[in-house]
C-alpha cells in the first residue's frame, strides 16, 4: 500500500508539472487578483497556471484587517459575490461585508473548479526575456530559496505572465532590475506604491491594471505599485475588478493572435 501512495502521488504531480511547462498565462502570486484571474482565464479555455510561493493560496485575504478576518466589498463587485457564492451581508447602499476566510476559499475552489492549475510552495525567482517580450518565468522550491540553496531553477514558457505578487510588485521589479526594460508607465520604471486614499486606491487599481511591456501583466497592489498608485485597506472589490480586467484582456489579446510569444 506504501508504495501505492507514494506512486501515486509522484505520477500525480510528475503529470500536472509536464502539463504545465508550456501555457498560455502564468500568474504569479495566489492572491485574490491571481486567482479571480485564473477562473477567467481557465472559464475561457485558456491553460492558465498560478505560482504561490506560501503553502495556501488566497494572499492578503485571510487575515482581513488586523486579523479582524472580515472584508469590505463595494457595490461594483458585487456580482462576484454572487459568482462565486459568497455569503454576505449588506452595509449600506455601498457596502458589503463577507467572512475572509469564506473569500479566499472560495476563489481557491472555484479557480481549480473552472480549470486552472495551481501550484503552492513554488517561488518564481526570475522571468524570461526574448527580443524584448516576456515569455515565461523562472521557478524554484520556495524552501530552496529561503535557505538560500544554490540549485537551479526550473523553467515555464507561456504567452503571459501576470504580476499579482502584491505589494512587491516582484515580477515586475525583477524584469525592470534584470532586463534594463522600459515599462509603460510615467517614468518608464516603477512607481512606487502610496500612503492610504482608499477611493482613490480602488479606482486606479483598476485603472492600472494593464499589459506593462509585452507579454507582462499587472494586477492587484502591483499594479498600483507599478504605477505609483495610493494604497486602500481591506477593501477587496478593486482585486477583484483588476483580476478580472487582465483576463479580459489577455483573452482579447490572444483571440486577436497578439499573444504569440511562448
Ligand atoms: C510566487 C509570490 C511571489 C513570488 C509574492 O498580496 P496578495 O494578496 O496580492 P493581490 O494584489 O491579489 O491582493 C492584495 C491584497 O491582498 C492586499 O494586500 C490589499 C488589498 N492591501 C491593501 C493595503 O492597503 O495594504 O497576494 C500576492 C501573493 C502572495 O500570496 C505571495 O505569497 C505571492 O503573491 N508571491 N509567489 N513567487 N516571487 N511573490
Amino acid at each position: 500500500m506504501e508504495k501505492t501512495i507514494s506512486t501515486a502521488i509522484v505520477k500525480g504531480f510528475y503529470e500536472k508539472l509536464l502539463n504545465n511547462l508550456e501555457i498560455d498565462t502564468a500568474i504569479v502570486g495566489g492572491g485574490p487578483s491571481g486567482l479571480i484571474c485564473a477562473y477567467y482565464l481557465a472559464k475561457a479555455g485558456l491553460k492558465v497556471s498560478v505560482f504561490e510561493s506560501k503553502l495556501s493560496f488566497g494572499g492578503g485575504i485571510w487575515g482581513g484587517a488586523m486579523m479582524f478576518n472580515e472584508v469590505v466589498i463595494q457595490k461594483e463587485a458585487f456580482h462576484f459575490l454572487d459568482e462565486f457564492k459568497i455569503r454576505h451581508r449588506k452595509y449600506d447602499d455601498n457596502f458589503y461585508q463577507a467572512d475572509s476566510v469564506e473569500l479566499a476559499s472560495s476563489l481557491v475552489y472555484h479557480s481549480v473548479n473552472a480549470g486552472a492549475t495551481l501550484f503552492n510552495n513554488i517561488y518564481v525567482e526570475d522571468v524570461i526575456l526574448k527580443e524584448n517580450r516576456i515569455s515565461g518565468i523562472v521557478i524554484n522550491w520556495a524552501p530552496v530559496m529561503e535557505r538560500k540553496m544554490h540549485v537551479d531553477p526550473l523553467m515555464i514558457t507561456s504567452k503571459n505572465i501576470v504580476d499579482a505578487t502584491g505589494h512587491p510588485s516582484f515580477v515586475s521589479a525583477t524584469a525592470l532590475k534584470k532586463g534594463g526594460i522600459t515599462l509603460n508607465t510615467p517614468s518608464g520604471g516603477i512607481e512606487g506604491e502610496k500612503p492610504m486614499w482608499a477611493e482613490l486606491g480602488e479606482k486606479l487599481t483598476v485603472e492600472h491594471s494593464k499589459e506593462i511591456f509585452p507579454g507582462l501583466y499587472v494586477s492587484g497592489m502591483a499594479a498600483n505599485g507599478v504605477s505609483g498608485s495610493f494604497r486602500m485597506g481591506p477593501i477587496f472589490g478593486g482585486m477583484l475588478l483588476s483580476g478580472y480586467k487582465i483576463a479580459n484582456l489577455i483573452i482579447d489579446s490572444i483571440k486577436q493572435g497578439k499573444s504569440d510569444g511562448a
